[in-house]
């Protein structure tokens, strides 16, 4: 989605530009993850580009909450209509790149041995686009089809009758097991910790709902510019203890009812920051969850104990907590009997040997800087991106890293596109830095790094952003908390938490001081 609009807008601009991709086709997300009910959890009509009248005016949503292979056929309508798909070179896996500081330029070296030069380099390789594995005994030794979900086979996977483990009850695993409960024979979810997963509540979009949604698209991007996720939800500026009680359960029952992230990210704006206030809405949530799951013990086992609602990525589903009710469907609590190995049939727990036809992972990514450590990034005396951000990434607005000249992250470590409905947060970046090219063509510069300065500054920013947020404590993607990683174990600042209308304030005034923080020469 990212790297799409920033090659449009470099062909508009007239520059000479090639995108790399490592598929066999267009895509990213949407093209890598084909597991069944894989979609988007922003309203489809938020999601898409905004930049093209023709595109919004022509293009059809069908569901408020789009599945993927609709999503695909999407992105492949972009690449076809702006004749985008000749500047990709697909297939190509990048492993190196090298920064040579006497004749400002790169040097990527691909994975099939070829050698590339570029005088910037940009990057738009995803923040989910690592999958991590558990570190399991005998995973090699299983018989039968076992994958990631983000490498769900392309060919159809046929699940009828079939014996199915998943592992991994995340934002995936949580749309995965509501989809195929009914589809396959037996289904047993290995979950290490529960998640607050909220209902989705996807319908179809009729043609005249459609109609409604084009006429209304002005709006509808006002108003995801204007709330820090760039949603058409944005926070109710009460506290908790300000609603009486009966007013706020009133609430709390719309927002449970209502479509989307409002639960998340429409609630009361202290649930997310205080901890009297998110324990009073947990505690809400808890009961749906006990109203859903007919079986008490294990309600009690789906209802989170560690950590409240919101403080990690809520999952949103579609008959989650219905599919617990099946007679098919088992869940193992590895905390209680924890995984021992994978078996050539199966997976043994510390409490018995279970049999499957296919096992899933749904363990989740490397999240944001994975994708970064996969390239061996060299800058200015031979330093390395990885080296340098062990502990945590640094960078100036997300957007550049000190020592690594002319590389530019469109979706890196510590920008709001992280935080926020991923196309509204990639548009903003995209049109900026495309903003900041033009300015260095029309004046030579041949060079462009953040000072130590302005890294600094950004980066304790982007950490004190934290602090006023619950979240800072939960051990998930946003603090880059990943068990399956060495030395992900501690906390890292991966995200700009201040919110889309900020961060493009910020973005406006930089480059209104002639990119205040940047050395251009
Ligand atoms: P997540 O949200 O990181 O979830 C990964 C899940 O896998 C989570 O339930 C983990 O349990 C579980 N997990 C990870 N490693 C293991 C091991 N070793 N053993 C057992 N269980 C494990 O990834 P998702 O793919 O679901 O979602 C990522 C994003 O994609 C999401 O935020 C959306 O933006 C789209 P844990 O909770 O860590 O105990």
């Amino acid at each position: 989605m990212c790297g799409l609009y920033q090659l449009y807008k470099l062909l508009r601009n007239g520059a000479d530009v090639t995108v790399l991709e490592r598929g066999d086709d267009v895509g990213g997300t949407w093209y890598w993850n084909r597991y069944p009910g894989c979609r988007f959890d922003s309203e489809s009509y938020t999601y898409g580009y905004s930049f093209s009248k023709e595109l919004l005016a022509e293009w059809d949503w069908t569901e408020h909450f789009s599945p993927q292979p609709e999503n695909l056929r999407y992105v492949n309508h972009v690449v076809d209509k702006f004749e985008l798909r000749t500047h990709i070179q697909f297939g190509c896996n990048l492993t190196r790149a090298v920064w040579d500081d006497e004749h400002h330029i790169w040097t990527l070296e691909l994975a099939d041995g070829r050698t590339l030069t570029c005088r910037f380099l940009l990057t738009a390789i995803g923040l989910l686009s690592a999958p991590t594995m558990p570190r399991l005994t005998g995973m090699d030794s299983f018989r039968g089809p076992s994958f990631h979900t983000y490498h769900w086979p392309k060919a159809p996977v046929d699940l009828t009758g079939k014996r199915v483990a998943v592992i991994g009850t995340g934002a995936t695993g949580v749309q995965l097991i509501g989809a195929i409960a009914d589809k396959v024979g037996q289904l047993t979810v290995f979950q290490r910790r529960p998640n607050w997963c909220a209902p989705l509540h996807n319908a179809p979009i009729s043609a005249a709902e459609m109609a409604s949604i084009r006429a209304d698209y002005a709006e509808i991007f006002r108003k995801c510019d204007n709330t820090p996720g760039g949603f058409i939800h944005g926070p109710d500026r009460r506290r908790v203890a300000e609603v009486p009680r009966e007013e706020r359960l009133a609430f709390w029952e719309r927002l449970y009812a209502t479509p989307g992230f409002a639960i998340w990210l429409g609630n009361f704006r202290d649930v997310l920051m205080d901890e009297a206030a998110n324990a009073e809405f947990s505690a809400f949530v808890a009961d749906k969850i006990r109203g859903r799951v007919k079986d008490p013990v294990l309600a009690e086992k789906l209802i989170p104990k560690d950590h409240g609602f919101g403080v990690q990525r809520v999952p949103m589903e579609t008959r989650y907590y219905e599919a617990y009710n099946r007679p098919n469907v088992h869940l193992v609590s590895i905390g209680e009997t924890p995984i021992e190995r994978i078996t050539p049939t199966g997976i043994r727990t510390s409490e018995r040997d279970y049999e499957f036809d296919l096992i899933v992972y749904a363990t989740g990514f490397d999240a944001v800087t994975g994708a970064f450590d996969g390239i061996d990034f060299v800058g200015t005396d031979g330093q390395r991106l990885r080296d340098n951000w062990r502990d945590g990434p640094l960078t100036y607005l997300g957007l550049q890293v000190v020592g690594f000249p002319n590389l530019f992250m469109l979706a890196g470590p510590q920008s709001a596109s992280l935080s926020t409905n991923f196309p509204r947060g990639i548009e903003t970046v995209v049109d900026w830095a495309s903003g900041l090219f033009e300015h260095a063509v029309e004046r030579g510069i041949r060079r462009i790094e953040p000072t130590a300065e302005a890294q600094a500054e950004w980066t304790a920013h982007v950490e004190e952003l934290y602090q006023g947020l619950l979240l800072r404590k939960a051990k998930s993607w946003f603090t880059g908390y990943n068990s399956n990683v060495e030395g992900h174990d501690k906390i890292r600042y991966m995200i700009y938490n201040g919110g889309a209308p900020r961060y493009r304030q910020r973005l406006a005034e930089v480059a209104q001081q002639g990119y205040a923080g940047f050395r251009l020469g």
